[in-house]
């Protein structure tokens, strides 16, 4: 019998990746929507199109208990990897209540349900580099103190807090991902690395002039999407549960990252990006760089797609939806 694993964010990027994965591994895939996506599926469901026949959505709610109950209770998992969150951290700063009450009443309602309902469920929790926030240490390993500073990553901080305990005190095989910064062609638009690369292709189409952008001196850990969803998979393939640092190791400037995706269509990121003051955050995350030797070494997972590459991938993929030849390729 194939295994069953119930994916919460299954229409979000890394959603749609791990789904992908999970179907290629012959596993019954279960994902856990809102009914408003069931509504509009053209819009919403756009990320799973390609394995959308051989997965089962579910209508539900992160801020329902009695409806993820419901779903656990239907699908009886064997894992369960909970992603869906409030996850643009600029967004946190201007609804701190909905952050708050969505990521850590959504993440403990999951771990709630699956300890009724499915107790041998193994259970996957989002944590994200956004706890080491202002770093105390560097590189960020497993070890290092969190210092978040957004409700999003106290609300990260919480949910990891929330599996850990779930893990000590009711034994549930419950594992947390700290997982830097990853990207792809199907990042939203919100995110920085998206945004310029889609206002790189636009500009570079003609259809628009600049590109206004915040801190150009904060440093990410960047890594590929599709990479990162296979360290997921391997820590509830262990036979304890534990939490891992997933990241490439390496770190670049949001303005590097200009300079590379705006060269990539033969322009100067300088003659378009405008910075804007407005789009600064009230408390910033500087410089993150993950540590990821503990995943190496127990999990056998590493990062496969370098800096560039990720830069020119999607370069390539929004200049193709804009119709334009992307020009002086290094
Ligand atoms: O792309 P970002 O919005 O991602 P951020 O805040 O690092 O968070 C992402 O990664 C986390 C993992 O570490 C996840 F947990 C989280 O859910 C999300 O996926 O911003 C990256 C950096 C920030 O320092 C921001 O200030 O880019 C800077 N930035 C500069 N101008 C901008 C902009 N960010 C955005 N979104 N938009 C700008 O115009």
């Amino acid at each position: 019998m194939s295994r069953k694993a119930l994916i919460t964010g299954i229409t979000g990027q890394d959603g749609s990746y791990l789904a992908e994965l999970l179907v290629a591994k012959g596993y019954e895939v279960h994902g856990l929507v809102r009914r408003v996506a069931l509504e509009d599926p053209g819009h919403r469901l756009r990320r799973i199109t390609t394995v959308r026949d051989q997965i089962v959505l579910h209508a539900g709610s992160l801020e329902s208990f009695p409806s993820l109950f419901q779903v656990v209770r239907q699908t009886q998992p064997d894992e369960c990897y909970h992603l869906a969150a409030q996850s643009f951290v600029s967004y946190s700063f201007d609804d701190e209540f909905s952050t708050l009450n969505t990521n850590i009443n959504g993440t403990h309602y999951v771990l709630a349900a699956l300890t009724a309902a499915a107790p041998e469920c193994r259970f996957y929790f989002a944590g994200s580099s956004e706890m080491f926030g202002k770093v105390e240490e560097t590189p960020q390993a497993e070890t290092t103190r969190f210092h978040p500073r957004s409700a999003y990553g106290i609300s990260k901080v919480a949910g990891f807090d929330l599996t850990r305990n779930y893990r000590e005190a009711y034994g549930l095989h419950a594992s947390s991902g700290i997982l830097f910064n990853h990207e792809s062609p199907r990042r939203g638009y919100e995110f920085v690395t998206r945004k310029i690369t889609a206002g790189a292709a636009a500009i570079a189409s003609g259809k628009a002039r600049e590109l206004r952008l915040g801190n150009l001196e904060a440093r990410r850990d960047w890594g590929h999407a599709p990479d990162y969803v296979e360290a997921m998979w391997a820590m509830l393939q262990q036979d304890t549960p534990d939490d891992y640092v997933v990241a490439t190791g390496e770190t670049h400037s949001v303005r590097e990252f200009c300079e590379m995706a705006f060269s990539l269509v033969g322009l100067d990121y300088r003659e378009h990006v405008v910075t804007d003051p407005a789009l600064y955050r009230p408390a910033e995350v500087d410089m993150l760089v993950g540590n990821a030797a503990k995943a190496r070494k127990a999990l056998g997972w590493c990062s496969r797609t370098d800096f560039q590459s990720l830069v020119r991938m999607m370069v390539e993929a929004d200049c193709c939806a804009a119709g334009v030849e992307p020009g002086n390729r290094r």
